[in-house]
């Protein structure tokens, strides 16, 4: 077994004495240990290509970008495949798959046997959060995949600062992910809170593979920010700069592929001249009560893995400016001459197209070209309009809270919660139309509190708690509020625009932060009147289609209170008293 150092050894016994232990158990024929630099990169780049992992683009067209085509079994989120293994049922909760550590360690010791034969383990150092944050976190992920490699360098912060950011020898999250052969019945990804922990074989897709993202960033961050004090959390932070030059900073959890990266990228409509909206993260976000008295948060990541059917110049003209160069695309068509194309895209589909599987595409076929849960990574700092404040080590302070859910019918555009523990019920009682990024029947409404039910690492109910125990230690706490931009008319067309015109949103949730903007009381939170939204440059929304908006219809309500106390039953034993005596308060004003 031979052994490649970076440019930077690691020093720490613990890391060194962890590697030689797993590369023993998987047997590998070469540790390849990653250091982040632009060196590495050709070389893993070269690699990756002569393996035929990734396959370089038209690089006149696509400068340093590259193309991968996963498993046709392994192009999303496997949420039956995932585990949170603790010593209790209970500390996972009834909405997580459980199994005891001891059984599970057994069970994927024996899959990683010799399981990196022939391969390479590629060790990657990598920091979650800005450096010199005592926000930020060190893990480590060993991996047998180079693809996984080359997202990570893109996704997280790799090398010698996650080492600089070690203080204590075990102070990191360990990592282990083997691709296998992607065959079902050997596709695990557990977590191990207790040991902080992660093993995940037999997939590489994103979610499952690249492990600083939902497992630890989200699982294994939901159970710290427990212990610790603080939440990890499903969220896009955007700032938002008013003509006065004021800013505001909010969060946003929306569920995966609901529109989080495109929110975070906005550009606000011309009408609306001298709004400007600048991106921290697009889909995680860690908060902290901070010493002034308000919530704080960073963005964990430095990429983003963003869905890309539905992209566009004209939907999101900043992630176009992103993919421009350095990119990976994942399960996109291709044309022979290295161009990329995807269901949204703009102008017509090219001639001679390769759909996502490799197969010639009929563009009269009712098949996709590109998977509807096709990604593309890219590097934050290509973005145009990337926040300045995102290395800040101490975060930024949070004014507003958005939660929102795809939703055609019963919950009106935006709405806005009376109080903290309001705000933490509508979280808890979030419920979404099951999208492409994950396993699944897409379009089935369910549950998914706070957009985190993939992501909690622990019993729904006590996080619920921990919300709540988190608003009582910020004295000015952000206002929280819901949106639902998928509401739809009896035809099945989308009521509202979206987009830059979700600007409107943003800026009546802005002047309710500042105590400017008027709302009247309704039985399920205060809400905007037409007049008060900015409507300069948009008459396509009509008073009467803001009604159909905006519309509280008692019946459907009472159906989605049904639906709800079916979460709050399933989770009843740690479900704290609040939410109960908040949904008998809603059904008493309904
Ligand atoms: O695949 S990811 O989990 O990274 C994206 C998502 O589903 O939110
Ligand atoms: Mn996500």
């Amino acid at each position: 077994m031979s052994t490649h150092f970076g440019s930077t050894q690691p020093t720490h016994a613990a890391i060194l004495e962890w590697v030689k232990k797993v590369a023993s158990l998987t047997k590998p024929d070469m540790i390849f240990w990653c250091d982040g630099t632009e060196g590495e990169k050709s070389y893993l780049l070269s690699q990756a290509v002569q393996g035929g992992v990734l396959h370089p683009l038209n690089q006149k067209k696509w400068p340093g970008c590259y193309y991968h085509r996963s498993h046709p079994n392994d192009v999303a989120r496997a949420e039956q495949h995932t585990f949170i293994c603790t010593e209790n049922k209970e500390e996972a909760g009834p909405t997580n798959n459980w199994t005891e550590p001891k059984k599970m360690y057994q069970k994927l010791y024996e899959i990683l046997q010799g399981s990196m034969q022939g391969r390479t383990l590629f060790v990657v150092p990598y920091l979650m959060g800005p450096p010199q944050s005592t926000l930020s976190k060190v893990g480590i992920e060993l991996t047998d995949s180079i693809y996984v490699v080359l997202n990570m360098r893109i996704m997280t912060r790799v090398g010698a600062v996650a080492y600089q950011q070690l203080f204590h020898e075990n102070g990191f999250n360990r990592g282990i992910h083997s691709l296998l052969d992607c065959s079902l019945d050997r596709r695990f990804i557990c977590h191990f809170p207790t040991d902080n922990a992660i093993i995940s074989v037999g997939s590489g897709y994103g979610g499952n593979a690249l492990l600083g993202k939902k497992c630890l960033a989200l699982r294994i961050g939901s159970v710290l920010g427990k212990k610790q004090g603080w939440l990890a959390e499903h969220m896009l932070l955007l700032c938002v700069e008013s003509p006065s030059g004021e800013k505001f900073y909010v969060a946003a959890a929306f569920p995966s592929a609901c529109g989080k990266t495109n929110f975070a990228m906005m550009i606000p409509p011309k009408a609306l001249q001298g709004w400007t909206i600048t991106t921290i993260g697009d889909d995680i976000a860690w908060m902290h009560p901070g010493s002034d008295g308000r919530l704080h948060a960073i963005n964990p990541e430095t990429g983003y893995f963003g869905v890309i059917p539905g992209t566009s110049r004209q939907s999101n003209p900043n992630a176009m400016r992103c993919i421009e160069k350095d990119t990976l695309f994942t399960n996109v068509a291709v044309t022979l001459d290295g161009d990329v194309w995807w269901e949204g895209k703009d102008g017509t589909p090219p001639d001679n197209l390769l759909d996502w599987q490799g197969n010639p595409w009929d563009p009269k076929s009712e098949k996709k070209a590109a998977h509807p849960n096709g990604r593309f990574t890219a590097s934050m700092y290509n973005n145009p309009m990337l926040a300045g404040e995102v290395d800040n080590p101490q975060g930024v302070p949070i004014d507003a809270i958005i939660f929102g859910g795809r939703r055609a019918t019963t919950i009106p555009l935006v709405f806005e919660a009376f109080n903290w523990i309001h705000g933490v019920y509508i979280g808890s009682t979030v419920s979404s139309e099951m999208t492409a990024a994950a396993f699944g029947e897409t379009g089935q409404v369910r549950r998914d509190p706070m957009a985190m039910l993939p992501f909690c690492g622990y019993n729904m109910g006590s996080y619920f708690q921990h919300w709540l125990n988190i608003g009582r230690r910020i004295a000015t706490p952000p206002r929280i509020f819901h949106v639902n931009l998928f509401r739809k008319d009896n035809d099945g067309n989308y009521l509202w625009p979206g987009y830059s015109e979700n600007m409107r949103i943003l800026k009546w949730v802005i002047g309710r932060c500042k105590n400017s903007t008027g709302a009247s009381e309704s039985p399920i939170g205060w809400i905007p009147s037409y007049q008060d939204l900015d409507w300069a440059g948009l008459s396509e929304v009509t008073p009467e289609k803001f009604d159909q908006l905006m519309k509280i219809d008692p019946e459907e309500w009472f159906h989605e209170l049904t639906s709800q106390g079916e979460l709050f039953m399933k989770i009843y034993p740690t479900l704290p008293k609040e939410l109960i005596y908040q949904r008998e308060l809603l059904i008493a004003r309904l």
